[in-house]
Formats: C-alpha cells, structure tokens, sequence
C-alpha cells in the first residue's frame, strides 16, 4: 500500500508499506526516488505513547474523552504543533470553535508575510524546477539535512550558499558567504545596488511586470555601501562575485528559515524577492525564489473556524483554565521555555494529544495517546514541491485515538473522514502522469501573473531595525537549526551547545550563556564551521529555547529566535 510521510518536511515523501508495516520509498514517485530518511527509516523503533494518563495514572480512552469535554467548558486555549501535517489534523478545529485558538506560527509566517506582500502567494518550487537551473543560490536552506530530496537536482549545477555555518553542501559549494546572522537584508541591498551600477536589471520585466520599482531603486540608492558591507558582513568584492556567477544564467534560489528569524523577517524575504524581481528572473524556466510554500493555496478548507486567537509565539497558557495541546511539544519548541513552563504550571489543567513522551508530556495533567498516520485517514499537500499524497490507513491499531474520532466523541457533527478528503482533494486537483498535483501549482510559476491586487510583482522601499550598533557588535548569536536525525523535537535529539573553535574551549565543557534576562548552563562541542560571533543549538535540544526571546515578528505573529545575542558569564 502507498502512503505519504505525515512530517513538517520539504519532501512529502511517498512511501511504500510492506509486510509488518516496513516503510520504503516508493521507486517510481518522482521526487521520493526510492529513498527515505532518518525518521521514517527508522519511525517504528521509537517508542510511543500506548495508554492515555492523568497525573501520571492510567485511564480509558473513555474517560480522557470525558475530562476533555467537561473541561472545555471553561476558558479553554487550543494549541496545536505540526508534528503531523495532514489535513485531517486540523478536524479538532471543529471541537474548539468557542476557544482560545493561538494563531500565528513558530516556523516560517514571517517570511511568508513578506513574500506574499511582494507576490499575492508564495508558490512553491521543487526539485523539478531546480533541474532547469544553471546556478542555485542556497540562502539559509539546510537541503543535507531538511530537504534532501532536493540533492539530486542540484547535481551538475553551480552552487552558491548564504549561510553563516559552513553547511554540507557549502563545503562543496562553489562559492560560501559567510553572512553575519541577520545581515541577509543588507546584503539583499547590496547586490541589488550593485546590480543596478552594473545594469543587470532587466527592463522589460520589470516594465511589465512589476510595480514601485523607481522607488525601491532611491531606496537601495540612499543606502552607503560602507554600511551595507558592515552590516551584511559581505564584502563588495564578494557580492560581486556573486553577481558575476549568476549573469545571464538561469537561477534558482532556494531560501530557508534561516533568513527570517528576525523582527523583520518579512522584509528579509520581500529584500531578497525585489533583488531577483530587478534581474527579471520570475516567470521564467529555471528561475524563481523557493521558500516554504503554501502547500493548501486553492484547496478547500473545511476546516476552517473563526474563533479568538492569541499570537502563538507569546502565548500566556497561565490566563487559561485548560489548556489543549495536540501535536506539538511547545515547553520544547516554542521560545523562551521558562515563561513557557511558567505559564503551563499556573493553568489549571492541561492536555497533550501526541505520539510521543516528551518535555510537555512530562508537563501534562492528562496525557492522550495519538494515532500514528499509519492508522488514520488523511491526506499530505506539501510545501516543497506540487504532488499531493494520499495517506490511507493502514492498519487498525488498540493504541490511541485518531483526532477525527476524538472529534466525533465530543459531540462535533462530522461527515466522514473521507468526505472531507475527497471534498479537499476535488476542490483543487490535477493529475499528472497520474499522479495527483495541485490545480494551482504553474509549471513556470509567475509566468503570467503574480497574485498581487495589482498582478504586478510589488518592490518594497523601507523597513525597520531596531537592533543597535552595540546589539551587532557585543555577544554571541544563537543559530536555531535543524538536525539530521530528529525532526524538531521527535526522534533523535541533541543535547549540545556548538561553539566557535577561536574560544579554545574544550569539547564537553560547560559555560554559562546570559540573554540579559535568564541563564543557562550547556555542554560544549567545537565546530570549525562557524563564524566567530555564532554558536549553535539544534531544534529538540532540551535547552535549545531557554534563551530564545519572548516576542514575535512585526508581521506574520512569527517566532524570532535568533533576535535575541547571548553573553558567556562563566566558562
Ligand atoms: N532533518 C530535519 N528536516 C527538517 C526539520 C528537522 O527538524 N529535521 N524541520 C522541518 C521544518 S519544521 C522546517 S520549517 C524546515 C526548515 O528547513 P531549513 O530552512 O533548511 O532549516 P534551518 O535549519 O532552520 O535553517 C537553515 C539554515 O539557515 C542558516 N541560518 C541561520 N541564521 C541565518 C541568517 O541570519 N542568514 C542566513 N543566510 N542563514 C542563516 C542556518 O545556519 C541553517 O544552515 O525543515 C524541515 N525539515
Ligand atoms: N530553538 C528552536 N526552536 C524551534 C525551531 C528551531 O529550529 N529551533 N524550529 C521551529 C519550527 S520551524 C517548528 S515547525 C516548530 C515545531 O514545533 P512542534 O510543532 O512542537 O514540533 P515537534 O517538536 O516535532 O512536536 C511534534 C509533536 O507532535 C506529535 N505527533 C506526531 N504525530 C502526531 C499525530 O499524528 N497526532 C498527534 N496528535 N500528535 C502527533 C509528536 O509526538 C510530537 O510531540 O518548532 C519551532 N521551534
Ligand atoms: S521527513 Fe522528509 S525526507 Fe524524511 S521521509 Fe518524511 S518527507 Fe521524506
Ligand atoms: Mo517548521
């Protein structure tokens, strides 16, 4: 039987069932290509979650249902994670229409809000896309590690990477900048007023095509040059070298979260869209800026309620009575953990609703056991690339409760599970091949519109920085990235602080970092492939929020990590 990979990943991998449920990627899917990686190779070796619990005590599914539904009468806040990104995890939407919902995102919305400025929607664009490129600009991507289906159409192709850690594929790259962390505005900047002293800019798209363009230009114009390589941490002579690889050439970039963890982080994303919009390369074979697409543009979503919402990143959970959690783990993702388990203790009662024990588990008054996606009807539209993957139920399981059921018993009036999937899947649905992709997807996205009010490509011509001189120059950033083995907090975590080899520490020292409001004590390893001003924290690593700041981004209700510089006060 053929399924699809349930996990917050580029990939959206199709994967082959066989006998006591071994998991495989499917051969012939066009991006799977046969493999899978670490976490569903390896899914049924962690343990779940078999029984639910309250205060750490066995109970019936029956009677968790119960409490859950004499508990939400009160002021209740509805929190839910993306550790299973089918559409069918949102049905609990449905039980939760009088609550708090906290909206907003941990992840991606801040750049996404700024690309959505610039074009109307961000589109996604997958590896069969990429393979039409000359050069492929990797800006704060991870693909060894977070979109390794990616790899193979970067074969045979000129690599560039912006990144301030040295990443697998910046090793092999052809050319490595070295960004400073939050620079990428600056540098963004830089490459287009310099693109426009060396006459790069394409006219005619940008005639025809694009809106405020005249004003972005005064605006990159009254940047000094000085400040812009100061700022960015990327010389003139780098930032041309860049431009002169990219000339002419059909290019890709393929941008992360790495850019966007800022205050600002939807200007980050609108700075680089104008510089690639200047040289004309949207709407083109080959060409185009990749970010975490919106993997549901023109899909039905039933799903859908409108309710009270709090900002996800700052969320109180202390102001609410109950607290719902279903498929996230925020005393570990969610920033600043301190007000986190602050905020948790003072709520009268909490739920979590996952697969595995974890931090908020551990945190939890009533625990209910998840099913796995192997034992539940759904369907996975993905961010990173057009095709759509069905995800079947496979087998019956004694273990948990799917969260449509978990609906039904709470009294919601539901269709069917597969009412709703057929409802989504026919509302925006083509096939190639035959295989199912989005009606929405465009072979050359942009080629003839962008989805903007105007249809135009909007330039941006300002933006806020709040952070000082000082803030630049004095401590440590602390780089939020993702791990090969663990996806977020699942599966196999790490528990070390990475640090710069020029601090001559030694490997499983330990130092005191300080935000200036908390401390906190981590293990230490060197990593040769940092910058001197950064160290770095995997996400899932038990303190990898202790010193992240509460705040959010100025649009998009997003989290910043790394808005935030550490001191070392012991070491
Ligand atoms: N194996 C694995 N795969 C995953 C995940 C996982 O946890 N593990 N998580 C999934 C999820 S939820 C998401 S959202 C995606 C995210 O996928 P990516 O965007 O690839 O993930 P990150 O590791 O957050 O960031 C990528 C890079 O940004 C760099 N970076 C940090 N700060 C800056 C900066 O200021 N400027 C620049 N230019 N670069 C910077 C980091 O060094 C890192 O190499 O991956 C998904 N895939
Ligand atoms: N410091 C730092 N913090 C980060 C990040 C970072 O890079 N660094 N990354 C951020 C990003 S990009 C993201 S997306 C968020 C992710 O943050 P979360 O959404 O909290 O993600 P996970 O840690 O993967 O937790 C997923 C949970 O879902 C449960 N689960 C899995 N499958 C199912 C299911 O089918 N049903 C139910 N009910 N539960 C299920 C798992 O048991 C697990 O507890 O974290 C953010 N936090
Ligand atoms: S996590 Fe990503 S790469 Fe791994 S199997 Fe799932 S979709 Fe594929
Ligand atoms: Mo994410």
């Amino acid at each position: 039987m053929i399924t699809t990979c349930p996990l917050d990943c580029f990939d959206g991998c199709s994967i082959e069932v066989g006998e006591n449920l071994e998991l495989k990627g499917e051969k012939s899917h066009p991006i799977t290509q046969g493999y899978l990686c670490h976490h569903m190779n390896n899914f049924h070796k962690f343990a779940r979650i078999e029984k639910p619990t309250l205060h750490g005590k066995e109970i019936s599914i029956d009677k968790a249902v119960g409490i859950v539904k004499e508990k939400m009468q009160g002021n209740t806040l509805y929190f839910k994670g993306s550790g299973n990104l089918g559409v069918m995890q949102s049905v609990t939407k449905l039980a939760f229409k009088d609550a708090t919902v906290a909206d907003g995102s941990l992840c991606a919305d801040a750049g996404s809000y700024g690309i959505k400025e610039g074009r109307g929607v961000d589109l996604a664009w997958g590896p069969l896309h990429v393979q039409n490129s000359d050069v492929v600009v990797i800006w704060g991507r991870n693909p060894s590690y977070t979109n390794s289906h990616m790899l193979p159409a970067l074969k045979g192709k000129t690599i560039i990477v912006i990144d301030p850690y040295k990443t697998d594929v910046a090793k092999k790259a052809d050319l490595h900048i070295s960004v400073k962390p939050r620079g990428d505005i600056y540098l963004a900047l830089l490459l287009s007023r310099m693109a426009y002293m060396g006459q790069m800019e394409d006219e005619e798209f940008i005639e025809k095509r694009c809106e405020n363009f005249d004003y972005f230009i005064d605006f990159v114009n009254s940047k000094p040059m000085v400040m812009l390589e100061d700022r960015s941490g990327v010389s003139m002579l780098e930032a041309d070298k860049l431009l002169d690889t990219i000339k002419g050439k059909k290019v890709s970039f393929l941008v992360g979260l790495g850019v966007q963890k800022y205050s600002f982080g939807h200007s980050v994303l609108r700075s680089i869209d104008s510089f690639v919009a200047m040289l004309g390369l949207f709407g083109k074979e080959g060409c185009g800026v990749g970010y975490i697409a919106q993997g549901s543009f023109g899909f039905d979503a039933p799903f859908k309620v409108k309710t009270k919402t709090v900002p996800k990143p700052i969320v109180d959970f202390g102001v609410y009575d109950f607290v719902f959690i279903q498929g996230g783990n925020p005393v570990n993702q969610m920033p600043c953990t301190p007000k986190v388990k602050e905020g948790l203790s003072k709520s009268n009662f909490v739920v979590y609703f996952g697969l595995h024990e974890n931090e908020t588990s551990r945190l939890a008054d009533l625990v209910i056991p998840a099913k796995t996606f192997l034992e539940k009807d759904d369907l996975k539209l993905s961010y990173g690339h057009e095709y759509i993957g069905d995800m079947p139920k496979v087998v019956d399981s004694d273990i948990g409760i799917s969260e449509y059921e978990l609906c039904r018993r709470l009294g919601v009036e539901l269709k069917s599970e597969k009412e709703y999937i057929e409802q989504i899947k026919n509302s925006n649905l083509a096939f190639r091949n035959g295989r199912a992709i989005s009606k929405t997807f465009e072979v050359v996205p942009y080629e003839n519109e962008f989805y903007t009010d105007s249809g135009k490509f909007e330039f941006f011509d300002d933006f806020d920085d709040d952070f000082t001189e000082e803030d630049i120059d004095e401590g440590f950033y602390l780089i939020a990235a993702k791990q090969n083995k663990s996806l977020n907090s699942q599966f196999k975590t790490d528990q070390y602080l990475y640090v710069p080899t020029s601090l001559n520490l030694k490997d499983d020292d330990k130092i005191t970092l300080s935000n200036g409001i908390y401390e906190c004590v981590y293990m230490v390893k060197n990593d040769e492939n940092l910058r001197d001003d950064c160290m770095l924290l995997y996400s899932g690593n038990i303190k990898a929020n202790m010193l992240t700041p509460h705040a959010m981004s100025e649009e998009g209700k997003a989290a910043i990590y790394q808005e935030i510089k550490c001191k070392i006060i012991s070491s």
